[in-house]
């Protein structure tokens, strides 16, 4: 929990303190956790070769500690359009600026987690990269930008950069107390990512209106004897197959014979079954162009490899699955296989609470579908799960936890929910909870899709936690059913004065949503209120907000 995340930090800090021998400094920002995670294997990898290290969150860094620094290692990751985690945000924009310390004679090594299906893959690891060098820090080890199969990948890197880190480290490591530090990582379910538990898909159901635009599923899974404990705020990864039809396609388009068997990693099994259960065929992304153009010597294809924008355009308008299927060629069984990335599990934030439900994990998820090439295209989990599986079906599922997105732990503290569209999901999951717990404090939701006839999620369950008190205050935005569209961002502007007052009183506010567009939206709403109802300038509200994020008070799960 954020509690344990935060002690870890300061045990973390007080162990530098008494080594006074060279130490390898680990800062890491994280959004979800993965790059905490492989921080975490790099410490205890340097702890294994007698290394004195100390582990921190950059949310947790003083940047004036950088003056003490000599060898850095950082691992960050990078989300929505090229952004730094909300964790790294701080020491990101500080090194920026003038207050900055130079930083000469002092060896760094970056590696970065990123998804190569989105255009700015890794600009954070990049930028801090980019800024230490400014500074005058010298890189060590040649930064790595892991992509989302980076647990495949990782280890390499760390052993790379320990290799590159250990003679200085241990040249200065003179009557070196090696640090030992106790980890503090908590009773953690038995499934993970690795090994995902089997569970059974009880309820689909449909919650957009018949003549909706969207098409948006309530779904049930159980977790009867999984033992799996989550909190609300945390998501479900889940793991999902291709559509049959699609596969098919593919392999006669290729004349390839599905029951070719194939390796994936050390695994024999059949083509078909590889292309269905194990490969990326839904979301594109460069790398598959690259290694498909380079074994089919395809021209235009290897013509994009060279021009960066026209590669990006290219992916953005398809699917893994048409870049195959728009240019046939001989390749074999496994230099198909070789050329595609192993299947991602999704990652949904989780609707329900475990007060409330048991041992069931409810999503909201919206079946992602559009035309392209004179063909339906679904997306790869949600058509998946809102379309093929049958109520039934064995789903293989695994919790991941956010510390960053958590209720106050003081049942009276008040919340404001800004969650338009599927991003009404923790929310369900956090009145769920605060009603279980007869929790005292006021609850406020913002809420906003195109049309109240169609497009009220959850409208019976809302309605009834109004009646009932729950719900202090709702106000809804419906987008579609006037001539100007209303946002829930233009309801937080009607809304200052009662907004800002909450805020003074100790509210804490959340944000669940699409990323790009909304969140950055709702963000400059949130200023404007500031400023107006708290007699503020741009940057004194900017301060506002970011000292609520140090609180913990102002919490985002976009996407
Ligand atoms: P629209 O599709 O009618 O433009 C959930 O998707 C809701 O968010 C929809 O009502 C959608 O409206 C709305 N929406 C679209 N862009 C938005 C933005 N930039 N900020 C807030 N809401 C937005």
């Amino acid at each position: 929990n954020a509690n344990s995340a935060a002690l870890a930090g300061g045990v973390a800090s007080a162990a530098s303190n008494v080594a006074e021998a060279a130490t390898l400094t680990i800062l890491y920002g994280s959004q979800t956790g993965n790059a905490k995670g492989v921080a975490t294997q790099l410490q205890a990898q340097a702890q294994a070769r007698g290394l004195a290290v100390n582990l921190v969150s950059m949310a947790d860094y003083k940047p004036t500690a950088l003056k003490k620094e000599q060898f850095i290692s950082i691992v960050v990751s990078t989300y929505g359009e090229g952004e730094p985690p909300e964790d790294a945000e701080a020491l990101y924009e500080f090194l920026a600026t003038k207050k900055a310390p130079k930083l000469a004679g002092v060896k760094i090594a970056v590696l970065g987690l990123g998804d190569s299906s989105y255009e700015f893959f890794c600009q954070t690891a990049k930028d801090f990269e980019e800024r230490l060098v400014k500074l005058g820090a010298e890189v060590i080890l040649q930064r790595a930008d892991l992509d989302v199969d980076y647990e495949d990948h990782s280890d390499a890197w760390i052993n790379g950069a320990l290799d590159a880190f250990e003679p200085d480290l241990k040249a200065q490591q003179t009557n070196s107390n090696v640090v030992s530090m106790p980890m503090t990582a908590g009773a953690a379910s038995q499934y993970n990512k690795q090994n995902p538990f089997a569970a059974e898909l009880v309820t689909v159901q449909k919650i957009t209106g018949r003549d909706s635009t969207k098409d948006v599923r309530h779904i049930e899974i159980s977790l009867e004897d999984s033992g799996i404990q989550y909190q609300p705020g945390d998501s479900l990864g889940v793991y999902f197959l291709n559509d049959e039809t699609k596969v098919d396609k593919v392999l006669a388009t290729l004349e390839l014979d599905g029951e070719t068997q194939v390796t994936l990693g050390d695994e024999a099994l059949s083509l078909r079954d590889a292309l269905i259960e194990r490969l990326e065929l839904t979301q594109s992304y460069p790398g598959f162009v690259e290694k498909y153009a380079a074994v089919t010597e395809n021209a235009e294809l290897l013509a994009l490899v060279a021009d960066k924008a026209a590669m990006r355009e290219y992916i953005e308008a398809r699917q893994t699955y048409d870049v195959i299927l728009q240019n046939p060629a001989k390749v074999s069984a496994q230099e198909l296989v070789d050329s595609l990335r192993k299947v991602q599990p999704r990652l949904y934030s989780i609707a329900s609470s475990q007060a409330e439900v048991e041992d069931e994990v409810h999503l909201t998820l919206a079946v992602v579908e559009f035309d392209g090439f004179g063909e339906q295209h679904l997306g790869g989990c949600s058509g998946y799960l809102g379309r093929f599986a049958e109520e039934g079906a064995t789903i293989k599922v695994f919790t991941e936890h956010n510390d960053n997105f958590r209720l106050p732990a003081d049942d009276n503290t008040p919340v404001i929910m800004i969650g338009p569209g599927t991003g009404i999901a923790p929310f369900r999951a956090f009145l769920q909870e605060r009603e279980a717990r007869d929790a005292q404090g006021n609850n406020w939701l913002f809420f906003g899709n195109p049309h109240f006839t169609q497009d009220f999620l959850y409208q019976t369950e809302i309605q009834g936690y109004l009646k009932s008190g729950l719900l202090t205050k709702i106000d809804v935005a419906w987008s579609r059913d006037q001539a100007q569209k209303v946002y829930v961002q233009d309801r937080i502007r009607e809304q200052g004065e009662q907004l800002f007052a909450w805020l003074e009183q100790g509210a804490h506010l959340y944000i669940c949503g699409d990323a790009s567009r909304m969140a950055k939206d709702v963000h400059q709403a949130l200023i404007d209120v500031i400023k107006a109802q708290g007699g503020k300038d741009d940057e004194s509200a900017e301060q506002y907000l970011k000292e609520l994020r140090s609180a913990n008070r102002y919490q985002k799960d976009v996407y």
